[in-house]
């Protein structure tokens, strides 16, 4: 349910009799309704228009929302957790309330999420069996630690700087409520990267020790950063498609580019060196050239073996399981109401 397999099998077991070749499977026609249908979605996409959760959409635009929308409100509560690893030891008040404000509003993108994908209609706990059980997919970057303070500030400024690059366009994704979720969404990773940035440029304005802690933390997710972009335009199955339908507006490598390139200057301004000899301007196509990126680690990470995926999926199923109790309450407490206002009306 959260891959893309939605393409009819190349061949089919052959019927008997058939000497044991095998056939290719043939898609049954459409009916001439189903066509009318898709002739209006098509056109609608054609004009930019939005398709909304009672419209008729064909199951692939669908299965491709509920992969997207459910990968990403995973990587917003997964993302909570390398943060929330700092709140208890943030250096001031002030760090503390900003840190826990900031975890809080993941945990609020996460729901809008989820509420998005459910108006397709996969419930919430098919989502998060899918989370818990290893088969969904959730952002490669939450599985690196945070080793110190400053990860935190990187967090903010680089993690968050790629994930508004990222998120924006998908403000005028033409599926209406996950539109609608990532305008509010993308306004609180504005903050989120801003705040990063300022906590940053107040420890660079500190002692040695506090710089090098900043450049540290830096050289440790500048690449993981690029990755989280996804594979290059070339390795990238879904694209094509999720750029057709208007889900996906910016190809993986276009926006990854756009990140090095507003990222740059940042990085002067903060005095912090990004950790890549091959990383310069290239006046020819007016925009910075950079590494090579490590593919199989980002893949290996993908696929399991990240240095934290199991302490995350193992953090995110005890949450869960500990928190059994609050929804059993929620529920209990609703059945309570509910049974009243029948006893009212009666
Ligand atoms: N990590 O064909 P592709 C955040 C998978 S939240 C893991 O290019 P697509 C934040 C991809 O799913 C960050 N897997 O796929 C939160 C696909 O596998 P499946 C998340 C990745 O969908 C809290 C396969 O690789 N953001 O930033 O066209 C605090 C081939 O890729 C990754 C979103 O979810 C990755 N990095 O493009 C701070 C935004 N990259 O599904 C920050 C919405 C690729 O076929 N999502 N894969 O099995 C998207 O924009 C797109 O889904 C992606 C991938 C750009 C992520």
């Amino acid at each position: 349910m959260y891959t893309q397999a939605l393409d009819i099998p190349d061949t089919t077991a052959a019927p008997a009799g058939h000497g044991g070749a095998t056939l290719k499977a043939v898609p049954a026609p459409a009916s001439a309704a189903e066509t009318a249908h898709q002739e209006r979605f098509d056109a609608k996409i054609d004009a930019d228009g939005k398709i909304e959760p009672q419209d008729w959409m064909p199951s692939a635009y669908r299965k491709t929302l509920v992969r997207q929308i459910s990968q990403h409100a995973h990587s917003e509560i997964i993302g909570m957790q390398p943060e929330g690893n700092w709140i208890s030891r943030a250096p001031s008040l002030k760090r503390k309330a900003i840190l826990l404000a900031k975890v809080q509003d993941e945990g609020g993108h996460g729901l809008y999420l989820y509420s998005a994908a459910e108006t397709l209609g996969t419930s919430r706990d098919q989502m998060l069996d899918a989370l818990h059980t290893g088969k969904a997919k959730y952002s490669s970057i939450f599985n690196y630690p945070t080793l110190t303070w400053a990860d935190t500030g990187v967090i903010g400024w680089l993690v968050d700087g790629a994930a508004i690059m990222n998120q924006v366009p998908i403000c005028r994704c033409t599926y209406g409520p996950y539109a609608r979720a990532m305008i509010r969404i993308c306004k609180e990773e504005s903050f989120h990267q801003r705040q990063g940035f300022e906590s940053l440029m107040t420890m660079m304005g500190g002692t040695p020790e506090q710089r090098a802690m900043v450049q540290d933390a830096v050289n440790r997710w500048w690449w993981p950063v690029l990755a989280m972009f996804g594979p290059p335009d070339a390795d990238s199955p879904n694209s094509a498609q999720g750029m057709r339908w208007g889900i996906k507006r910016i190809s993986n490598d276009d926006l990854r580019q756009k990140f090095v390139d507003a990222t740059v200057p940042q990085a002067a301004i903060l005095g912090v060196t990004l950790p890549d000899p091959d990383l310069k301007w290239n006046e020819a196509k007016g925009c910075h050239d950079y590494g090579a990126i490590d593919w199989n680690e980002f893949w290996a990470t993908v696929n399991g073996n990240g240095p934290c995926n199991q302490e995350r999926v193992a953090t995110r199923v005890a949450a869960h399981e500990n928190g059994a109790w609050v929804r059993e309450a929620a529920l209990a407490y609703a059945a309570k109401q509910k049974a009243r206002s029948l006893r009212q009306a009666a």
